[in-house]
């Protein structure tokens, strides 16, 4: 990138401010959840502290997790016994009654869950050293690298140190030196999370391994520790450093969990991960170090945001991430600034938390420090872990859904007994929240425990992917299978609803509020997308989708306004115009999904309007988060930005982490899909640039963001319009786009240098037919 702030490359300045975003702090963390520093390589995850005189980094390793098989008692959720009847008693009565109370339901169709289990602590890293008073304390992490830094003066000596997780060294690496040859004197020691562990240093080399009391699950870590000058002692379970010039440490953890029903065991982890740790201590650590930021920035640097200029100084360098943030809304310079680190932070914790070959990203990502988390730190499957990936097609971090698709996929082989004895279905289906352990079944929390649309709404990020890429192999092998066999669930559990006819989901609940009914919108919703997505699939695919269609056409869509204008969300007009209910579930059909639009059902979007207005602006963060995103479909950029306004004076934390409260990483994945909806759209197949600027962003420019049939886009806009735009072609195929720009400024093909031959369309829209590999733009 230029230093100079603009990058001219056919058409788009990138105007990037130039400054590397960064979080930065004045002192140490001193609490976990609200200060700590996050890096991680989608199966690792340390939190930094960056504490004088002793450093703590708590460390997890993503599948230690109790529960499962092993755990007494432990089972899918799946029915302990047969009911025989009992659906069709609920879906009786709802017929006749309208409604029935979560408690009666639970109690016909729930069971306690056994041995579910919870994510775990790994261990926590101390870094004991002798330094008592130290001024000039500066505490980062640097986005861009995926680097943790602390740095301070101790006795007339500068110490730093450095910590990053690489992904293609499976380790998390550390760094510390000084100024002056000999200063550095430390000792390592590591506490285990789990009771039990034995921890063994020999060698410089720290091992710590065990099984968990309740599943058996056998863990191990091990840290190698070398040292440039000075002594290297292993005393007991410590590593101790003295008068060393350069210290280095690598880290590698690792369970014998595999993600295979029914077991879920694979082989002992201590070869891996010692080889691991081996492999990196050989390697040496700027090789390391160059390797992790190399593959990092791959991902990272595919998508810049800018947003205005911010006068003489950048609030981001000067001023204290902290400060900034309990800042906000009293400069508004400051608050863009602040609102695209937060952009930039939120692709760096997806890229932290989900890479191939790891789970995918828990309700903390990757990050937990305690033994029993909030949810156990799970998958809840009814709006959470969809949000974490609402942005990684979007916002160029495609290979982060990898872990998603994965874990999908190997949740049907359960999800296909779930099916069977709890809903008396063929097809596969997963509830309200799920574990590493393919739970697909039904616990009994009254308004949290029925949800079987999940499996639907998870198939549909498959479907995304193709539309994202272009895939049609990924469609037919991984896609295909995974959306037909969740349709068929629909085939044969939809219910004729007496009352019009038509085909609704009976039991159906909104999720966690409100009475069980038939025919909810967010469940029709749903089970509309997916049916309309599996005959788009089957007709590209060749495949017969006949049933699928003839289901769709008898379906009820779930979409109807209601006595105060509302768009209602149960088939009975009960919405209360008092409710703000966290789960805007009616709304699923503006986003993610795409059956309400205001370009394409004004009537239904503005009904859309009324309900999301009528929900107030509270809530935890995950749901200012989908706020964003439906303001955004609804075009309405001003009420999106005082969404994203609210989640980040009232729902983030000091690490601009968001909090529910608790951290739970979905509002900081949410909002990165929301900023990305106010800029480009691409759901109605048609590349919508701008659809929803807000007014408090009138100077700004995005580089790298992506359009579905295959398009990356770049964006520039100055006085609340677009400037310039650029567009990139995976594939040759017609594309259309909606921007007023181009009434005024030709495209010109930047592989030819001939200007694009452009037909104007309905509402401000322009076609042309591009080639794969070409790039087009507005100069
Ligand atoms: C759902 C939400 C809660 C929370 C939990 C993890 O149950 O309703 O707000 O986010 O998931």
């Amino acid at each position: 990138m230029a230093t100079d702030g603009s990058d001219v490359e056919g058409g788009v300045a990138c105007r990037a401010s130039g400054v590397a975003p960064v979080l930065w702090y004045g002192q140490p963390a001193s609490d976990w959840e609200r200060e700590a520093l996050p890096i991680g390589n989608g199966a690792l995850g340390a939190m930094v502290f960056g504490g004088v005189p002793t450093e703590r980094l708590q460390l997890n390793e993503k599948t230690l997790w109790t529960g499962g098989p092993g755990a007494e008692g432990y089972d899918h959720g799946d029915w302990r016994a047969p009911r025989p009847g009992a659906l069709a008693e609920v879906r009786r009565r709802l017929d006749t009654e309208g409604t029935l109370a979560p408690d009666e339901v639970a109690a016909a169709l729930g069971q306690p869950r056994r041995g579910y289990g919870a994510y775990q602590h790994l261990a926590d890293l101390h870094l004991d050293t002798p330094h008592q008073e130290v001024t000039g304390y500066r505490r980062r992490l640097d986005l861009a690298d995926a680097v943790a830094q602390v740095a301070y003066t101790a006795g007339g000596v500068r110490y730093t140190r450095e910590y990053f997780a690489s992904y293609p060294g499976a380790v998390v690496a550390g760094r510390w030196w000084a100024d002056r040859p000999g200063a550095l004197t430390l000792t390592l020691r590591l506490v285990p999370g789990p009771a039990g562990a034995s921890v063994r240093a020999r060698d410089g080399r720290i091992t710590m391994r065990g099984a968990l009391a309740d599943n058996g699950l056998r863990y191990h870590l091990e840290m190698l520790v070398r040292a440039r000058g000075g002594a290297l002692v292993t005393a007991g379970d410590q590593v101790a450093v003295t008068d060393a010039d350069e210290v280095v440490f690598a880290v590698a953890a690792g369970t014998d969990y595999a993600p295979v029903y029914p077991h879920y065991r694979g082989a002992d982890p201590d070869r891996r991960v010692r080889a691991a740790v081996d492999t990196a201590v050989r390697l040496g650590y700027p090789a390391l170090r160059a390797a992790h930021v190399a593959d990092h920035r791959a991902l990272f640097d595919r998508v810049q945001l800018d947003l205005g200029p911010t006068g003489t100084h950048q609030p981001t360098e000067t001023t204290p991430t902290d400060q900034l943030l309990a800042g906000y809304g009293t400069d508004p310079a400051a608050d863009r600034a602040l609102a695209a680190l937060h952009f930039a932070y939120g692709r760096y914790l997806l890229i932290a938390s989900s890479r191939p070959g790891s789970r995918p990203a828990n309700l903390q990502g990757v990050w937990n420090d305690s033994a029993a988390p909030a949810w156990s730190a799970d998958y809840h499957t009814n709006i959470n872990l969809q949000m974490c990936y609402w942005p990684a097609e979007v916002a160029g971090l495609a290979e982060t859904a990898v872990p998603l698709h994965d874990f999908i996929e190997a949740l049907r082989a359960p999800g296909r007994i779930s099916a069977k004895t709890v809903c008396g279905a063929t097809g596969w289906v997963v509830h309200n929240e799920t574990n590493p352990f393919g739970f697909t079944g039904v616990h009994d929390w009254p308004t949290a425990f029925w949800f079987p649309e999940a499996a639907a709404w998870l198939a549909r990020h498959l479907w995304e992917h193709y539309l994202f890429t272009g895939d049609l192999a990924f469609l037919r092998e991984r896609a295909w299978p995974v959306l037909r066999e969740a349709a068929e669930f629909w085939l044969a559990s939809l219910h004729r609803d007496p009352r019009d006819g038509r085909l609704v989901v009976s039991p159906s609940y909104s999720p966690e509020h409100g009475p069980f009914t038939a025919g909810a919108a967010m469940s029709q919703q749903i089970v509309w997308d997916l049916l309309t997505n599996v005959v788009d699939a089957a007709n590209l695919l060749g495949e017969d989708g006949s049933a699928f269609q003839s289901t769709l056409e008898q379906l009820d869509p779930g979409l109807r306004t209601g006595s105060w204008g509302q768009l209602q969300e149960w088939k009975s007009d009960l919405d209360d115009p008092a409710d703000e209910h966290r789960h805007i579930s009616h709304l699923f059909a503006v986003f993610p999904g795409r059956g309400v639009s205001p370009l394409t059902e004004p009537e239904l979007a503005a009904a859309a309007a009324t309900s999301l207005a009528a929900r107030g602006e509270g809530g935890p963060g995950w749901s200012r988060a989908w706020r964003v995103a439906l303001w955004a479909r609804l075009r309405d950029g001003d009420r999106a930005h005082r969404a994203l306004a609210g989640l980040l004076r009232e729902q983030t934390l000091p690490n601009l982490l968001d909090t529910h409260p608790p951290y739970q990483l979905d509002g900081n994945l949410g909002a990165v899909a929301g900023v990305c909806e106010l800029l480009l759209q691409s759901h109605l197949g048609v590349v919508d640039v701008l659809p929803a600027l807000p007014p408090a962003w009138p100077d700004g420019s995005v580089t790298g963001l992506r359009a579905r049939g295959g398009l990356t886009v770049d964006i520039e806009w100055r006085g609340g319009s677009a400037a310039a735009l650029a567009l990139a072609a995976d594939r040759t195929g017609p594309v259309t786009v909606r921007c007023p720009l181009l009434a005024e400024r030709p495209l010109h093909d930047a592989t030819t240098g001939a200007p694009v031959r452009l037909m104007p369309g309905p509402q401000q829209t322009y076609s042309f037919t591009a080639t794969a590999g070409h790039r087009y733009h507005t100069r």
